[in-house]
């Protein structure tokens, strides 16, 4: 028989939220710390989306604390949920974001944090009634170049402007810490919808740390900034600046000619002791034409060339524009080329005899030639300064005025009829066609962020020839750039939106 208990049932406790309910897992996306935001949501719903979470890989904190970058709610009012979060003491509301649960389950769904858009953003209703208080950011902006859609059209050239000379002057001393941060915050700044009108209006905008918004302050303040002042009137900088504008010579080289006292180009012309390499001494002769930069018409010009010629030796050959004209850049240094044959294996030793052609035709200034010293097996490299292995032809080509149409002509009234340009050719084999086209399409600085954002966000390894999934332990292949954003679970950008 059973007996009536004797005393009262102890009252149903709340199970404290275990750190690991199923067991350590491990943290796959570094950058992202998750909150979920248990009001409306429910301590059972919310034990089991952070459990679901972190199998997948997100890191889920338990307490909300200055560590957490992503906080999710639902069902909350804009306005109670940002009450609420500023009485949680925390040091900086200005870089968090603030999302609704359809942000987390499409990550769920993904398999990885998706980009945050301003649909998944949870905004006050009236975040400017209260002036004194933390309010939302003015722009939702991933510190990832490759997430951001970046065009020709730069609201913010006054501080860009300024941070690439402070990066190039960083790079002329050797500060490789210093010139990131730079140029990171010279390509966020271009990505920017608006122009920074107050310091405020950066709130919650990544890659700027204290000396980049110092720097900001003080333009904003006074037009200029004191240390740009400083290197523009500054002797060794414009010193290596200009040594630097010859093809062939880099920092390295310049900084060397500077301490042997040369300030000027006959200085280092009329030294005995100097021996220029073949391609410096290519760049101080054709130095006038090719310092300055080229136009579209001219690259487009340069590009039928350079078509017809591969063409008369492979009919069906690729050849595509990249680098800043693809992105649709109006101007340029050069004009670089990819090449490539359908059938694999016909790309070996063609830019050999598409300069021999150039060569024949009297078009050809300057070559300087690199063989292929790709191999299937070798893991893509993260690094980006690295070269690719690809088989690849620097040159100097004679561009007649007659292939350029009327307007646009540089050498118009020129007694030669003709202009020097810079042409870079490179030739991968057709299955790494798409991963070359990417990589060459640039910007550098997007670059940069696809090879970061694939080892830091996707434990994957990118680069020109190929993408390696380090967790799979496999490479993916892609045919177009389309399915390399979709494998690194980006949104495609265009390439007049790499221009980072
Ligand atoms: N690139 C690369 N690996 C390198 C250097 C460059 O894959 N080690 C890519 C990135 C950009 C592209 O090649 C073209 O390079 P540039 O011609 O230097 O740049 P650009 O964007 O075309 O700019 P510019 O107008 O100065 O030519
Ligand atoms: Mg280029």
């Amino acid at each position: 028989m059973l007996h009536a208990p004797v005393c009262p049932l102890p009252r149903k406790r709340r199970r404290p939220l275990a750190l690991h309910p199923s067991g350590p897992h491990e943290v796959r996306f570094q950058e992202v710390t998750v909150y979920l935001v248990e009001r409306k949501m429910g301590f059972s719903r919310r034990s089991f989306l952070t459990s679901l979470a972190r199998t997948k890989g997100f890191r889920v904190a338990d307490n909300l604390s200055d560590e957490v970058t992503h906080v999710v709610a639902e069902k909350n009012s804009g306005e109670e949920l940002w009450a609420w979060l500023r009485g949680r003491g925390l040091r900086d509301l200005t870089s968090l974001l603030v999302l609704d649960i359809t942000w987390f389950t499409e990550s769920m769904a993904a398999g990885w944090p998706v980009t945050v858009e301003s649909r998944h953003c949870i905004q006050e209703k009236h975040p400017l009634v209260k002036p004194c208080l933390p309010t939302a950011p003015l722009w939702t902006v991933s510190q990832y170049a490759c997430q951001r859609r970046t065009t020709m059209e730069n609201h913010n050239k006054i501080f860009t402007d300024a941070f690439d000379i402070l990066a190039e002057n960083a790079e002329f001393c050797e500060m490789d810490g210093p010139c990131l941060a730079f140029m990171r915050a010279a390509s966020v700044l271009k990505s920017l919808p608006g122009a920074v009108g107050h310091l405020a209006d950066l709130r919650g905008v990544p890659c700027l740390g204290d000396q980049t918004r110092a720097v900001i302050e003080e333009i904003l303040e006074s037009g200029i900034s004191s240390k740009v002042r400083d290197i523009l009137s500054d002797d060794r900088y414009q010193t290596l600046k200009l040594f630097t504008s010859v093809f062939g010579v880099g920092p390295k080289t310049a900084e060397k000619w500077y301490r042997k006292g040369f300030r000027t180009f006959p200085d280092i012309l009329t030294d005995q002791g100097v021996q220029l390499n073949r391609m410096q001494k290519a760049g101080f002769l054709y130095y006038d034409d090719i310092s300055k930069s080229m136009s579209k018409a001219e690259a487009e010009a340069v590009g039928r060339m350079v078509e017809d010629t591969v063409r008369s030796i492979v009919p069906d050959a690729i050849v595509a524009l990249t680098g800043g004209f693809r992105r649709e850049k109006e101007f340029g240094h050069d004009a670089d080329f990819l090449i490539t044959t359908p059938q694999p294996g016909k790309e070996e030793g063609l830019l050999s005899r598409v300069v021999d052609k150039l060569k024949y035709q009297d078009n050809l200034l300057f070559c300087e030639h690199q063989e292929s010293t790709y191999d299937k097996g070798m893991l893509p490299c993260q690094r980006f300064e690295a070269m690719d292995h690809f088989q690849k032809c620097f040159l100097i080509v004679r561009l007649r005025d007659e292939l350029v149409g009327g307007e646009a002509r540089r050498g118009v009234g020129h007694p030669r009829g003709w202009t020097a340009v810079r042409v870079d050719l490179v030739a991968p084999p057709v299955d790494c066609y798409a991963f070359a086209l990417l990589g060459w399409t640039g910007s550098r600085q997007f670059e940069r962020d696809l090879r970061r954002f694939a080892t830091r966000e996707r434990k994957m390894l990118l680069d020109n020839h190929g993408l390696y999934d380090k967790t799979k332990k496999v490479y993916l292949t892609a045919e177009t750039e389309e399915d390399i954003f979709a494998l690194l679970g980006l949104e495609f950008i265009e390439p007049r939106q790499r221009n980072a």
